[in-house]
């Protein structure tokens, strides 16, 4: 789950709004308009969950049929505009690949052979196998993976039944790296939704973040507002982006040396004096042993490295920190790429000390949001045995749960055994590295519980598959974000399920009724639970219903606007020297390493995002599927002319460790360097359920069978795989 954990926030109490109304129940609505064959056009603002963005928007019922969302311009989040997207919402309510019952497995695992039965059999079934793994492992030995909002309320009945072991892909395959190295530096986490104002930054470098491709609606939007208002913007990538099509300078790097870069320009900001003097000298902590350190680092030592030009590492430089402090490095979002990642992120963290950006206006802010108590639910039990995903501290800096430190304990049944995994919208097979390692770890489970909307790689893994009715006929938690203005925001029910799909607050409450465990709810149905949170923050429940979102006042959120320049760092201050990571027997001071070059001949793989897909989950989608069918292998046109290939050739990627992919078509470009190639994640599906896409493009994840961890934190660098390319036969035209 995307959340933030130990961030100061300025909360806010909520304007005292009259007493909320009693509402009728949405669902018992909709079926009242449906029987009665509903005519004319009705909406209802709810918000989307393509992604985890979590943008408001309306939909729009014609004559009792789902026609349309569209950006709620009352949220701050999509200032009424959704990406392609959220726009593709419709797609997943017709997809005909959707799961429509609950199935039990009948054949061997992974064999996809099913049976379909009713809900009361297959969660009396799930409550039954889970008081076996208790009774014999303790609860502790069921844990569960989860992406997204929804995860709330399983998560909410499983820590009811004593379970401990939660982690989601969002930490160790995706943000963990760079919000460890923002802690180290700031005391603080990015965030998500990420506390970047990049609408004022002046000056704005994105380091592999590819925004325009990376559609994550807010900052697309600001960055292109940033752009009409002239802001300088500096892209390193080897690739060069959608981002970098805007950009005044492209840097196209060498992978895997992005800290040298870091250091270079570090140490032009330093020797040549275009640092924040007075910022540096009132919030920096050991800037004379880090200032020393960054002299070995000259744009000529870099060179060679990075292939990038001192000359043009030196007008980069300058150029930054002519606009600080609204200079604003981006921190990235997936940084997981070649194992230094935490100390990568804590490079940028650092250039954007220098640059003073750090709580500025154009740089960070510090995000606001509404107070709104929590449900007030009987204290759940103490766990008989601590968490195991990350034994000893093995990763000193890991402030959130390992999804693969999950998955080893499974393996390795230390430091207890894994007996059950419960699975809520993460396809594992397409998110975590290695996925034999996955499937390996599921063959050591009793009981794997699959809960997602169409029948995933994951889902063909599991025991019993819970189909969940989609974010667009359903209720959710509330989304209480933190932001730059403070609001609170519901997702409630369009349209009916077309099957018999339910929603995870139904399925949660209803597994914990076989369970035993009616104590830990006093609600019956979600909305009494969401009315009392809402009135308990004084807001108005149906004013929520209606409008979708309620914002609050905006508060300060630089420090110029009064917030207190705070550092939760040891020293109170910001660290350019850590003693923490002293301490723990780490560089105090991010060290570069070069990348390993891999085999001779090969193409180190990268990956990254298609403007209307969402990791592996949006090929089904009619409407998205529309728009891109299947990926292509990115290949620079000198290195295809050199392996006698042509755009549009059909090939297959075979890595490093002999694995080949489904077959691909080539786009030969100048658009990447010649030592890497580039897929689009989340294509080459292989589930038979996925008949829209089953087969289609090649998958980035069968292809990562390497990882390395990250020393500080655990997460799991996956840029560190090679292919090559091999002729394949065109498919046969339908
Ligand atoms: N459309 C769409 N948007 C999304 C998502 C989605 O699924 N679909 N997912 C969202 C999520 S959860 C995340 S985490 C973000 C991820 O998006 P980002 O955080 O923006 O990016 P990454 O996926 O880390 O990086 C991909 C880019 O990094 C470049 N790159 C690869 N190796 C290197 C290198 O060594 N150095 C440098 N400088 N660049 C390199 C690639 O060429 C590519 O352009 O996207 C979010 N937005
Ligand atoms: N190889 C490779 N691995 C990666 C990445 C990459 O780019 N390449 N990116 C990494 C990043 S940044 C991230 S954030 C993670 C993302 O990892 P995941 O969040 O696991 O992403 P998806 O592949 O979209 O899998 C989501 C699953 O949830 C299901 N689902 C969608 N909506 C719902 C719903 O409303 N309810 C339920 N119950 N299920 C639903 C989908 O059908 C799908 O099976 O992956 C990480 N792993
Ligand atoms: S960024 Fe796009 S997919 Fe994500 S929540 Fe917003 S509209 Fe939906
Ligand atoms: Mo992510």
């Amino acid at each position: 789950m995307e959340r933030l954990s130990r961030r100061r926030f300025l909360k806010i109490s909520a304007a005292t709004f009259g007493a909320a109304t009693a509402a009728a129940h949405l669902p018992d609505a909709l079926r009242a308009a449906a029987a009665q064959g509903e005519k004319g056009v009705r909406t209802v603002a709810t918000f989307c969950e393509m992604c985890f963005w979590r943008c408001g928007g309306i939909a729009h019922v014609r004559d009792g049929k789902l026609w349309k969302f569209e950006g709620n311009p009352k949220d701050p989040q999509s200032r009424g505009r959704l990406c392609p997207r959220g726009t593709g919402a419709v797609g997943a309510y017709y997809a005909r690949d959707r799961l429509q019952k609950p199935l039990v497995r009948v054949g061997a695992r992974g064999k996809e052979q099913w049976k379909a039965v009713t809900w009361d059999e297959a969660l009396g079934y799930v409550a039954e196998r889970m008081q076996k793994i208790k009774a014999e492992h303790g609860a502790e030995a069921i844990a569960m993976f989860n992406h997204g909002i929804g995860v709330r309320m399983l998560q909410h009945v499983l820590k009811s039944y004593g379970c401990t072991n939660f982690a989601g892909p969002s930490f160790a395959q995706c943000r963990g790296p760079r919000d460890v190295g923002f802690r180290l530096t700031f005391g603080e986490d990015v965030g998500s939704p990420e506390r970047t104002d990049i609408e004022n930054a002046r000056c704005l470098v994105l380091i592999g973040s590819h925004l325009g491709e990376n559609m994550h609606n807010t900052q697309v939007q600001e960055f292109s507002d940033a752009v009409g208002a002239g802001a300088t913007v500096i892209v390193v990538d080897p690739r060069f982006s959608v981002a970098a099509s805007k950009a005044k300078y492209w840097l196209p790097i060498r992978p895997g040396t992005d800290l040298a870069l870091l250091l270079a320009w570090m140490h032009v900001i330093v020797t040549e004096k275009l640092y924040d003097a007075d910022y540096v000298a009132q919030h920096g902590y050991g800037f004379e042993q880090f200032a020393a350190y960054v002299q070995a680092f000259t744009p000529e030592w870099a060179y060679p490295e990075t292939g990038i030009e001192p000359e043009l590492i030196r007008a980069t430089a300058r150029e930054m920190a002519q606009h600080r402090p609204a200079t604003l490095i981006h921190p990235g979002r997936h940084v997981n790429w070649y194992g230094d990642d935490a100390q990568r992120s804590r490079g940028i963290a650092l250039l954007n000390a220098l640059m003073g950006s750090w709580g500025r206006k154009g740089g960070f802010f510090t995000p606001a949001s509404m107070d709104v108590p929590d449900y007030p639910y009987p204290a759940y039990p103490k766990p008989a045995r601590p968490k195991l995903d990350n034994p000893d501290k093995k990763y000193p800096f890991a402030h959130e749960a390992l999804t693969t430190g999950i998955r080893e304990a499974t393996l390795s049944g230390k430091p207890y055994p894994i007996k059950g995994w419960f699975v809520y919208a993460t396809n594992l097979l397409h998110a975590l590295p290695n996925e034999a390692e996955t499937i390996e770890a599921i063959r050591k489970l009793d009981l794997l519980v699959v809960v997602d909307v169409i029948p995933s790689e994951i889902a063909g893994w599991a025991d019993v598959v819970l189909p969940e009715s989609t974010y667009l006929e359903r209720h959710d938690e509330l989304n209480v974000e933190f932001f730059k203005h403070p609001f609170v925001s519901i997702r409630q029910p369009v349209i009916e399920s077309p099957h018999d799909q339910k929603p995870n607050w139904w399925i949660a409450r209803e597994l914990a009724v076989r369970l035993g465990l009616e104590r830990y709810y006093p609600w019956k149905h979600i909305e009494e639970y969401l009315e009392n949170r809402v009135t308990g923050a004084g807001l108005d429940f149906a004013q929520l219903k209606k409008q979708g979102v309620i914002r609050g006042a905006r508060q300060p959120v630089f420090f110029d606007e009064g917030v207190p320049a705070e550092f939760p760092t040891p020293s109170g201050k910001i660290e350019f020297y850590s003693t923490q990571l002293q301490e723990h027997g780490f560089d105090p001071i991010p060290r570069y390493t070069p990348p390993d070059p891999g085999p001779a001949g090969s193409f180190r793989l990268l990956y990254g995002r298609a403007p209307m897909h969402s990791f592996s989950r949006t090929q089904t989608n009619p409407l998205l599927a529309d728009l891109m069918r299947e990926n292509v292998v990115w290949l620079n046109a000198v290195a295809a002319r050199r392996l006698g290939l042509k755009h549009g050739d059909w090939v297959r990627l075979r890595n490093q460790d002999g694995v080949l992919s489904n077959r691909v078509q080539v786009k030969a470009t100048e658009r990447i360097r010649p030592d890497c190639v580039y897929l689009v994640h989340g294509f080459g599906h292989t589930a038979k359920g996925l008949r829209r896409a089953l087969g289609r493009g090649a998958s980035d994840a069968g292809l990562i069978t390497r990882y390395k961890v990250d020393p500080l934190m655990g997460g799991t660098a996956m840029s560190v795989n090679f292919v090559t390319l091999e002729p394949a036969d065109a498919p046969q035209e339908a």
